[in-house]
């Protein structure tokens, strides 16, 4: 099934038919490969690479390391179609939003180009004659780069388009449920390299495995940043493990992304933000609409209008034509299961969310999204549950809503609905929505990458892809020269 496009990307076979971890694809349970795991010694060897690398690299000019990403760009574009169709495969995203995911990779090295011309630091006004000072950024060192299934690839891209640039090396554990997309992405690199040239040797390096070798990455002192994306749980053991050797973490975690519907709104724009945002990707994007707040006097028109919409989705094969594809496994869909339970034992109102195909296919998990209508915000719907689940609750007042959309352990994405200008305003304020994201008239999921992506609490608070991310993966020096003949002291201090 996958070798077609695993050799047009020039993935050698030997690297998915001859290892210890199987592969299977979520769209039907079967065996798709078997990769080699690294052990802990690899991962220390491919640090030593990594740091080597580093060594070279960082004194490549920035514009021409722009042009191995303008490459890679390229490369990508080349290969939308396979690489697209390899993440819906090992994901069980439907096609279009595998061909999306790739469109974003190449999105973000398009940035990345840019701004290998535009590392900017700034010049600062000396309080002393004869003195000028600057900021200068510098590469940062080894980057650490963790990510999970439902991002497979994209999110190893904003990572590595920026550290590339930025003169880093990168070594990548890809969750090791996607790792036939990692080496896909990685031989689309070599190919990159390849039409470069004189690039150092392991400048970008992966690691398949377990806990046990990520770890080995988050603990070792030579990798200066670890950008982990995947749960709160997971960002847990990672951050103060990087924090004990004073290591830089870039936390992406989990998510608990609300929308407000206000009686002012655009229904029929919001009910299409609502279907987008609450079932793409079957509710398995970091960004995925988990919470309605809707206005009492719209309430029981917008949930007869979601559940009929919810009638029309088409649910399976993601390769077919369908809106829906498969939840990631059999973990999976027992919490979503788990998560009902808790709901309608705690009043909750459930329709939808049970299991299908799964005569046809008795290893793959396809659902049909949930809907929970609940008289108040309950336990169940602050806890991010990665899957499609909408917890519909009611409000009366704006102010209210706000504290509702806020009153959650997590801060990635947020939205309204309204074409009150005020509402609109408010929620984008200082006391509106507490998220990294915020939009109006748009869905929660779906952002692009010129932006900064990421939010505060527990998502962990950490910024990638676009506006100024890029300084994550720099380290910032404060210049003060002197070029007169005296030597003032700052502060006006005279020592003798
Ligand atoms: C994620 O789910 O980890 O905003 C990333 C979005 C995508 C990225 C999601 N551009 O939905």
């Amino acid at each position: 099934m996958i070798e077609q496009f695993m050799s047009a990307m020039g993935v050698d076979k030997t690297l998915f038919d001859n290892g210890d971890l199987k592969v299977t694809t979520p769209i039907d349970g079967s065996q798709i490969g078997t990769v080699k795991m690294d052990g802990i010694a690899d991962v220390q060897s491919k640090i030593n690479n990594a740091k080597t690398a580093f060594q070279a690299w960082r004194v490549v000019p920035a514009p021409k390391r722009g042009e191995l990403i303008r490459l890679l760009g390229e490369v990508l574009r080349e290969h939308k179609e396979d690489l697209g169709a390899l993440v819906s495969i090992e994901a069980g995203k439907i096609k279009e939003e595998g061909l999306g995911e790739v469109q974003e990779m190449i999105d973000i090295c398009d940035f990345a180009v840019g701004l290998s011309r535009q590392l900017y630091g700034l010049t600062i006004a000396s309080e002393r004659a004869g003195h000028h000072m600057r900021e200068t950024w510098h590469p940062l060192g080894v980057i650490g780069v963790i990510s999970a299934f439902n991002f497979p690839v994209a999110v190893w891209s904003w990572n590595t388009a920026l550290a590339i640039v930025c003169g880093n090396p990168v070594i990548w554990k890809p969750s090791e449920k996607t790792p036939l997309v990692a080496l896909a992405c990685q031989a689309l690199f070599e190919k990159a390299l390849a039409k470069f040239g004189d690039a150092p040797e392991h400048l970008s390096q992966l690691i398949i495995g377990h806990v046990d070798v990520g770890n080995a990455l988050v603990e070792s002192e030579d990798v200066a940043l670890i950008s982990a994306t995947g749960s709160t749980r997971m960002g847990r053991e990672v951050a103060p493990k990087v924090a004990a050797r004073f290591g830089k973490c870039l936390l992406e975690l989990g998510g608990n992304n609300a929308m407000i519907l206000a009686p002012s709104a655009d229904l029929n724009l919001a009910l299409r933000g609502i279907l987008f945002s609450a079932v793409g990707t079957a509710g398995q994007r970091c960004t995925t609409l988990r919470r309605l707040i809707v206005h009492d006097s719209l309430k029981d028109e917008v949930v007869r209008k979601i559940k009929s919409a919810y009638e029309t989705v088409t649910i399976g094969d993601p390769l077919k034509g369908n809106l829906v594809g498969p939840l990631i496994d059999k973990d999976s869909f027992e919490s979503m299961q788990s998560a009902l339970e808790r709901a309608k034992s705690a009043g909750g109102k459930v329709t939808g969310g049970e299991r299908v195909l799964a005569d046809e296919h008795s290893d793959a998990y396809y659902v049909k999204p949930a809907i929970v209508e609940l008289d108040s915000q309950l336990d169940v719907a602050k806890t991010e549950t990665f899957a499609p689940i909408l917890y519909v609750m009611s409000y009366h007042d704006f102010d209210e809503a706000l504290a509702m959309q806020n009153d959650v352990p997590q801060g990635l994405s947020s939205c309204v609905f309204t074409n009150d200008i005020r509402e609109a305003e408010l929620f984008l304020s200082a006391r509106g929505s507490d998220c990294g994201i915020a939009n109006v008239n748009i869905g929660t999921s779906g952002a692009e990458i010129g932006g900064a992506f990421g939010g505060e609490k527990e998502t962990g608070g950490g910024r990638e892809s676009g506006s100024d991310a890029w300084k994550n993966y720099m380290r910032r020096q404060t210049n003060t020269v002197n070029y007169s003949t005296e030597l003032p002291l700052a502060q006006g201090i005279n020592f003798g």
